[in-house]
């Protein structure tokens, strides 16, 4: 409920009819009016007229700025071809699948999303290859589940992508048995009956050796198996040797733990696994999230009432024009070859790969990269390897940013664009991701000076390019996703939203949609591309095991990362009512580890590792590992902006790496599982 006085947002509250969050907000939704009116929003377009990072901006009409780009951009492409302009964009906005469109319709192969490889691309995908369609948990309907798995995951602070806090703690209210897969004990794991603290980064091992427990003990679904599932018995051969006692050498997790883990999960039905961003941030995503989705199959939860449920995909897909992306043209997608579930032919939606990118653009290898445009994105602080990506983007020709704020990436820009806020724009959008089983229709409800919604930028851009597409607006793609449903975009901003019944066990009578029409436990998808058909595990390559010479300097393990209420990501540093809750950038630490290294709770300490140190205040914690170290990601000082070391001060992403070895299919890097210090200052 937007609450409007002379045309500015002054609240923001829940909806209490809403089906969904029954009038429950988090605080950043609360704080809504203090953003949207906050004194540093951009206002209007800019144009730097000083030395790259100098900060002199000069304002410039909208009409001057479209103008400028689009010439420099059809030169550009006249001079280095399309493939040399790269298009990036942050994590699932509205305009998302705009920015792919608009990459198809320009001709380049290069767009990238700093999530992706390490954000959902692989729970999609394997998903997609092994059941034919995304799942989630059935936190919505009648049947509750009767065991949550929490794994890699905080839903109860992330509410990601479809299991808002409210919805899952409702559940956990039931009474479901609940199980937190954790080097942390999270939020979500404080109210769990079971945590099991694994060591970064080794959850395949976990999962490989639950699915031995599970098939050993001939707990696993037979009818489901038999009826529904291709490759068991050679899944059954190949998990042999996964044993929990393998597993609790590895994950440091006990055996014991672990055959109860499976068990409860085994038998306490519906059961979902609601996996998060913390299992596929490491060297092993593919695998890992591989053997989590076997786990479900085998026990017989998916699509079934109070299970994890395939989507009912109500929405037509987005229309994206990838066929007017030249094979040729994709071919020269950086990382096309070695990726070939992010960036191949064969990629659920092809992206470049991210540390080929921003080498590209300072070796000009393979060739070079002349321009980077970004709707939403602020790289210095959210890709690995941050002084590197700072480095590559002084090698730019053209820089164009668009977002709310003045952040440490658009302050290196050519042009800084004033994004349009929430309230500020119209939207249609399918929940949850990736599923739609329900959708929404937000309206326009105010404007802010001159900042405009982003697909609205780029339609702009693409009827000056003259480009495919461009003939059609976002309100007529809205209008085209929703034909199925017979109603126009329009006509659903009067209702509201619209909520189907939902269906389970879809794949009856059908099948589900994979090529043998069943679940494919042994995948010969991977087969046909290379990659291990059955899942396994393999050593993060900077773990106290595969490196002890280097874990003598850097002894403890280091995850960054883990979500926080009040901040997404880098974003509302800036925002008092936010900023407030949490002031500084935290590290938290055993206290035990603590005591050891004599550092007090509050005290400011260094972390470091072989690439780089950062400077957080300690929070001293019983709920971490006593050889782990969490920081908090996304830091910078809005009050600092004119002091650039300040963008490297307290970044976690000074701390990661960017460098192989890769996840081999999805090319993913290691933010989470890698060797680090902590010292007093
Ligand atoms: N070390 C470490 N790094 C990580 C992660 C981690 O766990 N650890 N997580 C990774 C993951 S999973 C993800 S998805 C990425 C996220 O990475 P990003 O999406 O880049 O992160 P944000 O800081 O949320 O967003 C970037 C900018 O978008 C702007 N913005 C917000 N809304 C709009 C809008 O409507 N239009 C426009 N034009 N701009 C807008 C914000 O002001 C902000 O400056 O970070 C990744 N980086
Ligand atoms: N408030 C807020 N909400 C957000 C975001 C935000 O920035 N702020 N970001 C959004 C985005 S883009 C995403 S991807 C989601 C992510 O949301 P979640 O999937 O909930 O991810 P995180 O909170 O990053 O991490 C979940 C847990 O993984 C643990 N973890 C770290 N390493 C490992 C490991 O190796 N194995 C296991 N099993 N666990 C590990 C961490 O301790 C953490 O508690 O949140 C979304 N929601
Ligand atoms: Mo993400």
């Amino acid at each position: 409920m937007v609450y409007v006085e002379d045309g500015r947002v002054i609240k923001v509250r829940g909806d209490a009819d809403s089906p969904i969050s029954r009038g429950w907000m988090c605080v950043k939704g609360i704080n809504s009016s203090n953003i949207a009116n906050h004194p540093q929003r951009l206002t209007v377009p800019l144009k730097r007229t000083g030395g790259r990072g100098s900060g002199s901006f000069k304002k410039l009409s909208w009409e001057a700025a479209f103008t400028e780009i689009t010439e420099k951009l059809s030169a550009l492409r006249q001079c280095y071809g399309t493939e040399s302009i790269v298009l990036g964009q942050g994590t699932g906005r509205h305009h998302y699948m705009h920015v792919v469109r608009f990459a198809n319709a320009l001709g380049t192969p290069n767009w990238y999303e700093p999530g992706l490889a390490q954000c959902f691309i692989p729970r999609i995908t394997v998903s997609n290859m092994t059941y034919g369609g995304f799942v989630h948990a059935d936190y919505y309907n009648k049947q509750a589940p009767q065991c949550i798995i929490f794994w890699g995951h905080n839903p109860l602070v992330s509410s990601a992508d479809g299991e808002l806090a409210i919805c899952v703690q409702r559940a956990i209210n039931t009474g479901a048995k609940t199980i937190a897969v954790d080097p942390r004990r999270s939020d979500t794991a404080r109210k769990c009956h079971m945590w099991l603290p694994i060591r970064p980064a080794t959850d395949a091992a976990l999962a490989l050796a639950m699915i031995h427990v599970i098939i050993e003990d001939k707990l696993y679904d037979k009818d489901f198996v038999e009826q529904w599932t291709t490759g068991f018995d050679e899944l059954s051969a190949h998990i042999k040797q996964y044993t929990a006692k393998w597993a609790a050498q590895i994950t440091g997790i006990t055996e014991g733990d672990i055959k109860d883990a499976a068990r409860i999960y085994a038998t306490n039905k519906p059961a979902v696994i609601d996996w998060g961003v913390g299992i596929e941030q490491n060297v092993n995503s593919l695998q890992t999230v591989r053997a989590i989705a076997i786990l479900r199959a085998i026990t017989g939860n998916l699509d079934v009432p109070g299970g994890d449920i395939l989507g009912m995909h109500i929405l037509k897909a987005y229309p994206t024009l990838k066929e007017k992306l030249p094979q040729g043209i994709s071919r020269k997608r950086l990382g096309v070859d070695e990726f070939k579930l992010l960036s191949g032919f064969r990629a659920y939606m092809p992206s470049a790969h991210i540390p080929a990118i921003f080498r590209a653009m300072q070796t000009c290898e393979p060739y070079k990269i002349s321009a980077l445009i970004l709707f939403g994105n602020n790289p210095l602080l959210t890709v690995a390897n941050s002084k590197k990506v700072w480095q590559a983007i002084r090698e730019l020709e053209l820089f164009v940013v668009s977002d709310l704020f003045m952040t440490p990436s658009a302050y290196y820009a050519d042009y800084v664009l004033p994004a349009a806020f929430w309230t500020e724009i119209e939207h249609l959008m399918g929940f949850p991701l990736v599923a739609e089983n329900m959708v929404f229709a937000q309206p326009k409800i105010t404007q802010f000076h001159d900042a405009k919604q982003d697909e609205f930028i780029i339609d702009e851009l693409s009827r000056r390019l003259q480009l495919p597409g461009s003939h059609m607006s976002y309100r007529e793609i809205f209008d085209y996703q929703l034909s199925p449903l017979s109603m126009t975009f329009d006509e659903l901003l009067k209702i509201g939203y619209y909520y189907p019944e939902h269906k389970y066990k879809k794949y009856i009578p059908d099948g589900f949609r994979t090529p043998s029409k069943k679940v494919e436990l042994y995948s010969s998808f991977l087969k046909r591309l290379n990659y291990a058909p059955l899942p396994d595990y393999i050593e993060p390559p900077e773990t106290p095991v595969s490196n002890p010479e280097l874990a003598k300097e850097f002894p403890y393990i280091l995850i960054t990362g883990g979500r926080k209420r009040e901040f997404f990501h880098s974003e509302h540093r800036q925002v008092e009512g936010l900023r407030r809750l949490s002031p500084y950038p935290v590290v938290e630490l055993h206290v035990k580890l603590a005591k050891k290294l004599g550092i007090d709770d509050g005290q400011w300490v260094a972390v470091s590792c072989r690439r780089g140190e950062i400077k957080m205040k300690a929070k001293l914690t019983e709920n971490i590992r006593h050889d782990v170290v969490h920081v908090e990601h996304g830091w910078w000082f809005p009050e600092r902006l004119n002091d650039a070391n300040s963008f490297f001060e307290s970044n976690a992403n000074v701390l990661t790496c960017d460098d192989a070895p890769y996840d081999p299919a999805f090319g993913s890097y290691q933010l989470r599982g890698l060797l680090c210090n902590i010292k007093k200052f």
